[in-house]
């Protein structure tokens, strides 16, 4: 069997990098498109990284950009791939209100420049594709849990910029017969998030308050539900629905959902400290009940480490989100492995491994850059 050909928007992102990671183990030969920046941006795929000039090399980056269609015609035209992942978006719920028009270029038209791409070239056919949807799109939930036949109220510029994204793949599957999908994946988090989507913002903001890098982490709505899984299982399925016989749409969710504020508690629990709120709304603070460990060389009973700060807010808020993927469990047999507690440990473990390390550097008189202390 010949190998097959993947390639991957956004392969720079936390589901790219996993899912690069995943198909070079399956054989794939895979392709990434990477934007231009004028620092270098390809930090979580650096591993995996292959030099040009290495003979048999199966991992390829090639520069693009989803506002720019013409690139991704000749980028599609070279690969000749056989599944195509479009993982590629401007991701951040919060950023989309001041950046709309950008948010819906890159997640909404972007999405069909790669289709039309593909329609195009004459490859309807021979490509796979896969959108990655979202659970932002329920919005204003309308049901509980939410399956694959609930409706949508998207709830932000993001959120809407996917609505058309899921359409427009739904219609080139029925208008030409493509095989191309949806995976509505709710959040799913990992070492490699991003750093200002809330769970990193947790992990890495307590690990410094631990080690006395920082005093405070300031956060907006505590009281958001989520229903959090692992991005490792997440990408594995992304794979799986593009290898059925027939192409359709799955929601990827864990089915438990839990607040902000726990994913707090459970973060500084990791760190020896027992958390305890008081006050509502703005209002609202944690502070150090009892501190054990490392964290009890700079931190003591009564300290206030976390604080509300509504500029954190959102002009329209997704309270609740809570997945059901029973279809996925019952035919793909997909089941996530990795449990809340365990990534919380993981994703706190690894920030604090890095945070010691910016210590380090502080304490011998090195200076540390900005991006790595904020
Ligand atoms: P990330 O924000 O980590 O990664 C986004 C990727 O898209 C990065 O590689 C980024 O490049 C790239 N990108 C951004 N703008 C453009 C552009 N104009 N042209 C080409 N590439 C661009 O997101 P995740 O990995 O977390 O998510 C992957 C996809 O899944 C996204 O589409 C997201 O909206 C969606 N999704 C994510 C969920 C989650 O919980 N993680 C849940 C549901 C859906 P760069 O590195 O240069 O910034
Ligand atoms: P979300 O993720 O908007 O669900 O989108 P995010 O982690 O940004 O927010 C989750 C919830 O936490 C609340 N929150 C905060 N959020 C951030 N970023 N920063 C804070 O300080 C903060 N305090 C509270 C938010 O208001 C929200 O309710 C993610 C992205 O990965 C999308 O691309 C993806 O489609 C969805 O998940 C599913």
């Amino acid at each position: 069997m010949m190998a097959k050909t993947a390639l991957i928007t956004g392969v720079t992102g936390q589901d790219g990098s996993y899912l690069a990671e995943l198909l070079l183990e399956k054989g794939y030969e895979v392709h990434g498109i990477k934007r231009r920046s004028s620092l270098l941006n390809t930090n979580r795929i650096d591993h995996i990284y292959q030099d040009p000039h290495t003979e048999n090399q199966r991992f390829q980056l090639h520069y693009g950009d989803l506002t720019d269609g013409t690139n991704l015609t000749r980028i599609i035209q070279d690969v000749q791939p056989d599944e195509i992942y479009n993982l590629g978006a401007q991701s951040h719920v919060a950023v989309s209100f001041e950046e709309p028009e950008y948010t819906a270029d890159v997640d909404g038209l972007g999405t069909l420049r790669l289709l039309e791409s593909i329609r195009l070239l004459g490859l309807t056919e021979s490509v796979r594709f896969y959108q990655a949807s979202t659970s932002e799109l329920y919005g204003l939930v309308q049901q509980i849990p939410q399956t694959e036949s609930t409706p949508f109220y998207p709830r932000s510029p993001y959120a809407v910029a996917k609505l058309y994204a899921y359409w427009i793949t739904i219609n080139y599957r029925e208008s030409y017969g493509m095989y191309a999908c949806n995976g509505i994946l709710f959040n799913h988090e990992s070492p490699r998030r991003g750093e200002t989507f809330v769970t990193r913002k947790i992990t890495r903001g307590l690990a410094q308050i631990a080690l006395g890098l920082d005093p405070c982490l300031y956060l907006g709505n505590m009281d958001s539900l989520r229903d959090w899984g692992h991005a490792k299982d997440y990408v594995r399925l992304q794979w799986m629905m593009l290898q059925q016989d027939v192409p359709q749409d799955f929601v990827i969710a864990t089915g438990e959902q839990y607040s902000v504020r726990q994913f707090v508690e459970w973060s500084a629990a990791e760190l020896g400290i027992t958390l305890r709120f008081e006050g509502s709304g703005v209002n609202e603070i944690g502070i150090v009940d009892s501190v054990e460990g490392e964290a009890a060389e700079c931190l003591s009973p009564g300290d206030v480490i976390v604080r509300v700060d509504p500029r954190y807010f959102r002009p329209a808020e997704v309270d609740s989100l809570l997945g059901d993927s029973t279809k996925a469990q019952f035919l793909l047999d997909w089941h996530p492995q990795v449990g809340i507690r365990e990534m919380v440990s993981e994703m706190v473990h690894a920030d604090l491994d890095a945070m010691r390390r910016v210590a380090l550097l502080k304490k011998h008189g090195y200076a540390v850059p900005v991006a790595l202390e904020s």
